[in-house]
């Protein structure tokens, strides 16, 4: 396996013999899922079902269907969990106002929000501690930016992209900073920065990233492995910001088409016509095994020689919700669900 690939390869007629796949690396489970995904399990072993959830644990059908399947119960706000039950709150984080109704209601609450949105949350309480008018830049409507914007929603402007800059309204031009969710495309955004800059020269940037590592580092693995694939399958479901933008992605670095499914069973054979190489990625949502059931199915079809590009090493582990923190937890990264095609 080569460490960098120069994304080099030819686009010659089809042939059994030319078919490739190519595998992104990294791909797959983040450490924030792994640990939401954790937590909901450990949950429902620790305190038996049902485990109720707010919203989607992360937005991937699978996981949730089959933590479904084990008795977690999703509901998408917190007056639909009977009074005294355990809830869990989901990996995109919610608003401080949340956690009030949850107390109201006496229940006893796991939050399983992604340490890095909980950094995002905190720059936003400092900012606005400050008195800034503070452009958070992410998706409408997206539970992540929901639960931000609840942090101070006196002090947040929704930001959706470059074309809407120019709608942006504060109070004073000089007193301004800029924050974003961690899954958006991070030349978009950085797009969406400049055309803020060149309105508010003064602008604040956060004090580290707030597109998290594993957001960036899916879209440099797809970038390489986009430039030598004609057909780029994306693994992930459609409410993922981050697997949605790995299709947009793959199609701005060189493949001619990119699709995102949530199962193999959702790949067109069509799509395959004329293809030789196809990369194969998939969300940071998204337990592997869905992976290897899209591999076996193109091996199936001629594409069995896979090889695996790995652009960036990932090692990043999170400790479980301190409410588990006792909880001895089995060694090494990786899903524990099972697979179901
Ligand atoms: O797919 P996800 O559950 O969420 P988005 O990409 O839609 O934000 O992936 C985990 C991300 C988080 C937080
Ligand atoms: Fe955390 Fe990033 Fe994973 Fe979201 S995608 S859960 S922010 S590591």
């Amino acid at each position: 396996m080569r460490d960098v690939w120069d994304g080099s390869y030819d686009r010659g007629m089809t042939s059994n013999s030319q078919r490739r796949v190519l595998l992104a690396k990294p791909r797959g489970y983040c450490a924030g899922v792994d640990r939401a995904v954790e937590t909901v399990e450990i949950a429902l072993e620790k305190y038996g079902a049902p485990v109720y959830v707010r919203k989607q644990i992360v937005h991937n059908v699978h996981v949730v269907r089959t933590l479904e399947e084990r008795g977690a119960i999703f509901v998408d706000e917190t007056e639909e969990v009977p009074e005294g039950s355990i809830v869990v709150f989901s990996a995109h984080g919610v608003a401080p106002v949340v956690h009030q109704e949850a107390r109201g209601r006496n229940l006893a609450t796991i939050d399983a929000t992604c340490p890095l949105v909980t950094k995002v949350h905190k720059e936003a309480v400092r900012f606005a501690k400050d008195d800034y008018d503070i452009l958070l830049i992410g998706h409408e409507g997206h539970e992540e930016v929901i639960g931000t914007s609840g942090e101070a929603p006196d002090h947040i402007h929704l930001v959706d992209g470059p074309g809407d800059v120019a709608n942006v309204q504060v109070r004073d031009p000089d007193k301004v900073a800029w924050l974003s969710q961690t899954t958006l495309s991070v030349d978009e955004t950085l797009a969406t920065v400049r055309a803020l800059r060149e309105r508010f020269p003064n602008l604040m940037d956060p004090p580290s990233d707030d597109i998290c590592y594993a957001t960036q580092n899916r879209q440099v693995a797809v970038k390489q492995m986009a430039a030598g694939a004609e057909l780029v399958i994306v693994v992930g479901s459609t409410n993922s910001s981050n697997s949605v933008r790995l299709v947009e992605v793959a199609k701005e670095h060189g493949a001619d088409n990119a699709y995102l499914v949530d199962y193999a069973a959702e790949i067109d054979e069509a799509w395959l016509a004329g293809v030789t190489t196809v990369g194969v990625t998939s969300g940071a949502s998204v337990p592997d095994e869905l992976v290897q059931g899209v591999l076996a199915w193109l091996a199936e079809r001629g594409y069995g020689d896979v090889e695996e590009i790995e652009s960036v090493k990932e090692s990043m582990r999170f400790a479980l919700p301190h409410e588990l923190r006792s909880v001895q937890r089995p060694s090494g990264p990786g899903p524990r669900l099972e697979a179901r095609t």
